[in-house]
C-alpha cells in the first residue's frame, strides 16, 4: 500500500484539528457562561493556539529574508527580476479589483443590509465609535490609522533594517532583501561562501518550519479555531446571516472562477491538483488568519507540491502576502454595500468604482496579520462618506470570516506564482505537462 506522504498526513491531521476545533468550540460557545468552559478556553485552547502562532511567526522574518535573497540570486538578472515584479504587481491589482467587483455584485443581488437599519443603533456601533475613533468619526483620525498611498510608497524603503525586521514590516524586509540579492548577483563569482551560507541557512530554517508543522500544526490549528468558535460562536451570525453568507459566497465564486481560470487557462494545470498541492498552506492560513504567519508553509507547499521555481515563489508570494489580499477586498466590498444598505443609501456606480480603486490601493499597505482588513475598511467607508463606526456591527463575526478570507488571500498569491512560473516554462521551451 503506497505510504501516505508525510505532507498529506500533516494536512489531514490539521483538517481533523480544525473540524474538532469548530465542533468543540461551537459546543463550548453554548455554555460560555460556565467557568469550566472559560478556564479550558483560556488555559488550553488559547495557550496551545498562541504557542503555535508564535512558533510560526518566529520563523517568518528569517524565511522571508533568506528566501527572497536566494530567489533574487536564482533569477540571476535584475532586468528579468524587474519584469517578473511588474507582471506580479499588475496581476495582483487586477485580481483584487475583480474580487471587489464580484463582492459588490453579490451584495447588490442578495441585499444583506436592506431593512436592517436598526442595527446602526446597536450598542456595538457606539462602543466601536468610542473605542476606535474616540467619540467622533472624522476623516483625520481614520487616515492617521492607515497610510495614504504616497506614504506607503516612501515607507517601502527601510531607514533601519533591524527595526523593519523587529516590526515585521514586510515591504521593507522585501525591499532590503532585493537590494542584497541584486548586489550578490553583481558579485556572484567573488562571494561563493556568502551564497553557500544563504543556501545552507535556508535548509536549517525550513527544517525548523517543517518540524513545527509536523509536531504542532494539528494541535495548534485546533487551539486557534476552538478559541475563536468558543468566543464568537454562531450567536453573532444570526442577525448578520446574509452578510456572512454574502462574504462566503463571493469568496467561493472568486476562488473557483478566478483562481480556477488562472490555473486552468493561464497555467495549463488542473485546479484540483493545485488545490491539493496548496492544501497545507490553506489549512494553516485558515487556522492562523495571518498571511504573514503562513508564508513559510506557503513557500514550502508552492515549491515542493506545485513545483514552482524557488526564484519565482520566494519573490512573488512574500510580496503577495503583503500587497495582494483578494479575500480581504471581498469582505470590504460586501461590507461597504451592506453598511450603505443599513444607512438606506444606494451606492452610485461612481462610488462603487471609488471603492474598487481605494480598496485595491489600500490592500497594498496592509500587513498580513489578523483583523487588518477591518482597519482598511474604515478608510474605504470614510472615502465614500459612510460612517466607519458601523464596523462595530460586523466585528463580532469578523474573526470567523478572517479565517476564510486569509485562505483566499494566500491562495491568490500561489495562483499568480503558478502562472508566472508557467510563463517561465514557455520561455525556456520546457515540455508542458497537463499536470505535473
Ligand atoms: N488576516 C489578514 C491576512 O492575514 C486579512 C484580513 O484581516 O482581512 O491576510
Amino acid at each position: 500500500k503506497q505510504k501516505m506522504s508525510s505532507n498529506k498526513k500533516m494536512t489531514y491531521s490539521i483538517i481533523i484539528g480544525l473540524v474538532l476545533g469548530i465542533i468543540i468550540g461551537s459546543i463550548f460557545n453554548l455554555y460560555y457562561d460556565m467557568s469550566f468552559v472559560q478556564i479550558v478556553d483560556q488555559y488550553i485552547f488559547t495557550v496551545v493556539g498562541q504557542i503555535f502562532l508564535n512558533l510560526i511567526f518566529m520563523m517568518v522574518v528569517p524565511v522571508v529574508f533568506v528566501s527572497i535573497v536566494l530567489g533574487v540570486v536564482n533569477v540571476g538578472d535584475p532586468k528579468k527580476l524587474g519584469s517578473i515584479g511588474i507582471k506580479t504587481i499588475v496581476m495582483y491589482l487586477i485580481t483584487t479589483a475583480v474580487a471587489i467587483s464580484i463582492a459588490m455584485t453579490v451584495a447588490n443581488i442578495l441585499d444583506p443590509g436592506v431593512g436592517k437599519g436598526d442595527l446602526l443603533n446597536s450598542s456595538e456601533v457606539s462602543e466601536y465609535r468610542e473605542t476606535t475613533f474616540g467619540g467622533e468619526t472624522n476623516v483625520e483620525n481614520i487616515n492617521a490609522s492607515t497610510q495614504t498611498f504616497d506614504q506607503t510608497l516612501i515607507s517601502i524603503i527601510p531607514k533601519n533594517i533591524i527595526e523593519a525586521m523587529s516590526t515585521t514590516n514586510m515591504l521593507q524586509i522585501i525591499a532590503f532583501s532585493v537590494f542584497i540579492g541584486i548586489a550578490m548577483i553583481a558579485l556572484k563569482d567573488k562571494i561563493p561562501t556568502v551564497i553557500r551560507l544563504f543556501e545552507e541557512a535556508e535548509k536549517v530554517i525550513m527544517l525548523i518550519v517543517m518540524s513545527i508543522m509536523k509536531y504542532f500544526a494539528a494541535i495548534g490549528a485546533f487551539g486557534l479555531v476552538a478559541t475563536a468558535f468558543t468566543q464568537a460562536g454562531f450567536g453573532a451570525i444570526k442577525s448578520l446571516g446574509m452578510y456572512f453568507l454574502c462574504v462566503l459566497l463571493a469568496l467561493l465564486i472568486h476562488f473557483c472562477l478566478v483562481y480556477g481560470s488562472m490555473v486552468k487557462f493561464l497555467a495549463k494545470k488542473s485546479f484540483i491538483w493545485f488545490v491539493k498541492g496548496f492544501a497545507p498552506a490553506m489549512t494553516v492560513a485558515f487556522s492562523t488568519s495571518s498571511s504573514n504567519a503562513v508564508l513559510p508553509i506557503s513557500l514550502d507547499s508552492a515549491q515542493k507540491n506545485l513545483k514552482i521555481r524557488e526564484s519565482i515563489s520566494s519573490f512573488v508570494q512574500p510580496l503577495g502576502a503583503t500587497i495582494n489580499m483578494d479575500g480581504t477586498a471581498i469582505m470590504q466590498g460586501v461590507a461597504t454595500v451592506f453598511i450603505a444598505q443599513l444607512s438606506g443609501i444606494d451606492l452610485t456606480l461612481m462610488q462603487m468604482i471609488t471603492v474598487v480603486v481605494i480598496a485595491s490601493i489600500a490592500s497594498i499597505g496592509t500587513a498580513g496579520v489578523p483583523g487588518v482588513g477591518l482597519i482598511m475598511l474604515a478608510m474605504v467607508l470614510t472615502t465614500i462618506g459612510l460612517d466607519p463606526a458601523a464596523i462595530g456591527i460586523i466585528i463580532g463575526i469578523d474573526r470567523l470570516l478572517d479565517m476564510t478570507r486569509t485562505l483566499v488571500n494566500v491562495t491568490g498569491d500561489a495562483a499568480v506564482a503558478l502562472v508566472i512560473d508557467h510563463q517561465e516554462d514557455l520561455k525556456e521551451g520546457k515540455k508542458i505537462t497537463a499536470t505535473r
